[in-house]
């Protein structure tokens, strides 16, 4: 078997997590696992990147809450590096539900429903190879 290559995903602490105060949480969790951060900033979206970044949900119902949502205050955008740390990054998150991630992720154990239109659920993880590098130019297009 060949050995995995060092691959790169964006992980998003969203604003929920930022205003509840869990970025430090986040931080620690992909440090304590292994993985290693090249980047790392705390910024305010604009409809124009989440446009690009969401591309995918366009015309879908929660399409605007969620643009909404993650316009409605900063986020912390980093990059983690490692060999799989993209799909590590996704166990590390849990399920995109909240209430229904297990127990011991991110979303598992910090977030929960709170009623809104779209689910609030704490951070961001690249999907793939090929989204981690398009997400990466979109959030820090100099690296
Ligand atoms: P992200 O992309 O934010 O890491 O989350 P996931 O990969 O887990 O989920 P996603 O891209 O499918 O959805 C993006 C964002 O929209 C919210 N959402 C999603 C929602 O409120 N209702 C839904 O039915 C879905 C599919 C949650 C995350």
């Amino acid at each position: 078997m060949n050995a995995p290559a060092i691959e790169r995903t964006l992980v998003l602490v969203k604003p929920d997590g930022v205003a509840r105060g869990l970025t430090g949480e986040v931080i620690r969790r992909v440090e304590a696992k292994g993985y290693r951060l090249t980047a790392l900033e705390l910024r305010t979206a604009t409809p124009e990147l989440l446009a690009e970044h969401y591309a995918e949900h366009h015309g879908k119902p929660f399409y605007q809450p969620l643009v909404d949502f993650m316009l409605s205050g900063p986020v912390v955008a980093m990059v983690a590096e490692g060999q799989r740390v993209i799909e590590a990054f996704r166990v590390l998150a849990g399920a995109t539900d909240p209430t229904a991630a297990a127990a011991g992720t991110i979303r598992g154990d910090l977030g929960r429903d709170w009623g809104a239109k779209v689910q609030q659920n704490i951070v961001h993880g690249s999907d793939s190879p090929q989204s981690a590098e398009r997400e990466i130019a979109l959030w820090f297009p100099s690296s």
